[in-house]
């Protein structure tokens, strides 16, 4: 069995797995003043402090070709899965450091996905690709099943500022969000892009609507993953809610890493489902 390598990149909010070969590739958070590489030294807290009082223009960068390459290391095999190529130009660097790792290795391959998400809902994809590695599954069953796992990701962001600023949702979507209270609540459109679906006003409303559209958008149970930006409280608040809708769900939560945390910004949650 010839051994696989998982490779992400840090909106996955993983900094190890157990048990398989992982690594994962960073963005980055760039300010004029200050840059922060989201590997897993990078302190989120003080980075997300020094954002709120930073007055500059902030932005992201994904990871370049040789961020790859260096994730890919010397695996033979390598499933590399990305944040969604909708918003971010990991996938295009991923891809294009599997046609370089493959030239200079002719008997390696890297296969690259495109997770059209972010967060949680990469890290249940992970998972799975974990599991059928432990289960002694080949690369190509692993490669092939990717898309018989269907998942979900919806999202509740007290502020769009940061996508707003960079680009990725129009000013005027972004309004509403973060004055008296209105959250903004959406889901990972089937483009990899935010499609939002709810203003809801004050954490009662917004975890009631969290759990209006999970149902809407196919939760029966299962797996879920909530990350949570410095929101660990409101995070288990949802999930003990979801606990009581599905009693057969395995709800667990987690903090954002850097760049999830960016943009989610503090008392963001991402929540990932299987449907
Ligand atoms: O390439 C880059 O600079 C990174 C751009 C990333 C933009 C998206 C980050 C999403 C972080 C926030 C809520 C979930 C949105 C899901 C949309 C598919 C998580």
């Amino acid at each position: 069995m010839e051994p696989i390598k998982i490779v992400a990149d840090s909106a996955a909010d993983l900094t190890a797995l157990d048990g398989v070969d992982f690594a994962f590739a960073p963005l980055k958070i760039v300010t004029a003043e200050r840059e922060f590489v989201d590997t897993a030294a990078l302190d989120v807290r003080e980075m997300t402090d020094f954002l709120a009082r930073y007055k500059g223009r902030s932005s992201t960068a994904c990871p370049n070709v040789d961020d790859w390459l260096a994730a890919f290391g010397e695996a033979e095999a390598v499933i590399a899965i990305t944040i969604t190529g909708g918003l971010s130009g990991s996938y295009n660097a991923a891809l294009t450091a599997k046609q370089v790792y493959e030239e200079r290795h002719p008997d390696r391959r890297v296969h690259v996905m495109d997770s059209l998400s972010a967060g949680p809902e990469i890290t249940l994809h992970i998972e799975r690709m974990r599991e059928m590695i432990l289960a002694g599954r080949t690369f190509d069953e692993i490669v092939s099943s990717f898309s018989d796992y269907k998942t979900e990701l919806l999202f509740v962001l007290e502020s769009l500022h940061n996508f707003a600023n960079n680009g990725r949702v129009s000013r005027a979507a972004a309004a509403a969000a973060g004055v008296l209270g209105i959250r903004a609540l959406g889901r990972a459109s089937a483009e990899g892009t935010l499609e939002l679906l709810a203003k809801p006003r004050g954490e009662a409303k917004s975890l009631a609507a969290v759990l209006a559209n999970m149902e809407k958008y196919g939760c029966q149970g299962g797996q879920v993953l909530i990350s949570h930006c410095f929101a660990a409280d409101t995070a288990e608040r949802l999930a003990e809610k979801i606990r009581t809708a599905y009693p057969t769900a395995t709800v667990r939560t987690h903090p954002c890493r850097g760049l999830c945390s960016f943009y989610a910004e503090q008392g963001g949650l991402l929540i990932g489902y299987e449907v």
